[in-house]
């Protein structure tokens, strides 16, 4: 043997949407990294414009007003305490950079930085980076509003407007050398890894020039020459101009058309049924899978901006979305990122939520509320914390059990219960009809009893849920009532009693 034993591979990390920094390192020392989370997204870290109307609203932090190192999640020095305390318990940080633009252009003038940096929207000057009016795209924009009007015009994609944002030149030289800064220093702090936001708005070969002149990963936590995880947010859910296929090339990319798509199946809708999952993959209009950065739902369309609309599933559907999250983590499909949302006082009112703007547990003076965490490993304060649901968590580690093995064994009853297996290392069968489940199937792991991962857990020699008998010839017996409190079951090698 000259190889030396891997260490556990991670294989999802979390979106902690909105928490504070110094919440995200006691997470990290506390619960990721015991239970195998790879890393964190965090929203976006550099100073952005503070949004009085509607009140505080959690897309501020997506109209930058600076570089700095200042948001409502903390300053630099907690940011740095952070990165550093999370890398020394081996979580990565990924940060979530908006460079496509900057803010609004009716945002005014004035000191309304979040660290009270000045801008003036109408000039374009923001002079704490510094960009001035010819660093924007507004000269060749040629829209009337200014905004972008036509999704099927690429030139207006990348150089008009989003939503009024005024609209940086990554295609000159000093603009793309603030961004690298920006982004190096990050690197240098001992970050991991970007979620370019607004991706599909910035030509695919400006994002690869400021790629190519980033720094290598900080060699104190990182393997010498690691360069960072990218995943570029586009959104491509077919017919429009700009393709998710010509970002392949900089990194992974966002596949909305997973969590669109899995909804649909698991809400039945459009004639879907969980047997068609078979093909799950490739087959479904979607990326290659070693492209692809997937995920259920994300902080824009769990509140129906973005896309994908009613059929994505989200924590305020909780069965369903154990069910979905835990379809994801079984299949090898993609890179899998978890969502960790807080609780606001959605108002649907004529299918449109009056309430999509609320931002995070805050107090009156704006500042976020802390995670407060209980006895029990639940979240309080409004934090929802799905990635410490038991069955959330426990597919977590399920998937890093089973990471490189094909599907094996599958079964379905032509309906909506389906399972599978990874190749002697996993198991998993799902309920999603409204009849009882009970069938002896081929598993293809080693004899031995159980211990199923979403009714409990394997503590010590015990299980606190169900015991699954795999056989010698590696049959198994599953049961799960249609009414039962878990729709589904997953067995793996690491917990067999
Ligand atoms: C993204 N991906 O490409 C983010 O995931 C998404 O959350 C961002 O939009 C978007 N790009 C721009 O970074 C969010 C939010 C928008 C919000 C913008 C800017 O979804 O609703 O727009 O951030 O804060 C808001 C208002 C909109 C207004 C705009 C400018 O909702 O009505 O448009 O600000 O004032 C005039
Ligand atoms: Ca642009």
């Amino acid at each position: 043997q000259y190889k030396s034993s891997p260490k556990p591979v991670r294989t999802s990390i979390v979106h902690l949407f909105e928490w504070r920094w110094i919440d995200i390192a006691l997470e990290c020392e506390m619960y990721l990294s015991q239970h195998g989370f790879a890393g964190v997204q965090i929203s976006p870290p550099n100073e952005n414009l503070v949004v009085m109307n509607p009140w505080r609203p959690w897309w501020e932090r997506y109209q930058p007003v600076s570089y700095k190192l200042c948001s409502r999640s903390g300053n630099e020095s907690e940011f740095r305490d952070m990165v550093t305390r999370c890398n020394n318990v081996g979580v990565h940080i990924y940060v979530d950079v908006v460079f496509n633009h900057m803010l609004n252009s009716a945002a005014g003038s004035g000191n309304r930085g979040i660290c009270n940096s000045y801008f003036n929207a109408e000039r374009h000057d923001f002079p704490s980076v510094p960009y001035s009016r010819f660093d924007f795209n507004d000269p060749i924009c040629k829209t009337p509003s200014g905004d972008i009007e036509n999704y099927s015009d690429p030139i207006q994609v990348r150089y008009c407007r989003l939503y009024g944002l005024l609209d940086l030149s990554q295609w000159k030289d000093d603009v793309r050398s603030k961004i690298i800064d920006f982004l190096n220093h990050l690197i240098d702090l001992g970050v991991a890894g970007f979620r370019i936001d607004a991706a599909k708005h910035i030509r695919p070969e400006d994002i690869n020039v400021i790629l190519t002149k980033l720094n290598n990963l900080n060699a104190r936590w990182f393997t010498k020459g690691s360069r960072p995880f990218i995943y570029q947010e586009v959104i491509d859910l077919g017919g429009e101009a700009v393709q998710s296929s010509e970002y392949f090339r900089n990194g992974r990319v966002t596949e909305f058309k997973y969590g669109m798509q899995l909804g649909t199946v698991l809400r039945k809708w459009n004639e879907q049924k969980m047997a068609n999952l078979k093909s799950w993959g490739e087959s479904w209009h979607m990326m290659p899978s070693n492209k692809a950065f997937v995920f259920v739902d994300n902080h824009d369309n769990q509140r129906g901006h973005g896309s994908g609309g009613s059929s994505i599933l989200t924590f305020w559907n909780p069965r369903l979305y154990k069910m979905a999250v835990g379809f994801m983590l079984a299949h090898p499909y993609g890179f899998t990122r978890i969502m960790s949302s807080y609780w606001w006082p959605k108002d649907i009112q004529n299918g449109t939520d009056l309430n999509d703007w609320v931002g995070p547990p805050s107090n009156s003076d704006g500042s976020i509320k802390p995670v407060t965490i209980y006895a029990n490993e639940t979240c309080g304060n409004g934090w929802i914390c799905e990635h410490r649901w038991d069955e959330i968590r426990n597919m977590v580690i399920f998937r890093n059990v089973v990471y490189g093995e094909p599907i094996t064994n599958w079964w379905d009853n032509n309906n909506n219960q389906v399972a599978f297996g990874r190749a002697g290392k996993g198991f998993v069968v799902f309920n999603n009809d409204d009849r009882n489940l009970l069938v002896i199937l081929p598993t293809g792991l080693p004899a031995g009893v159980y211990c199923d991962v979403i009714s409990g857990r394997k503590e010590g020699k015990t299980c606190t849920g169900i015991q699954i008998h795999v056989a010698a010839n590696g049959m198994a017996r599953f049961q799960i009532n249609y009414q039962a409190k878990h729709p589904f079951i997953a067995i793996h090698v690491e917990a067999r009693l």
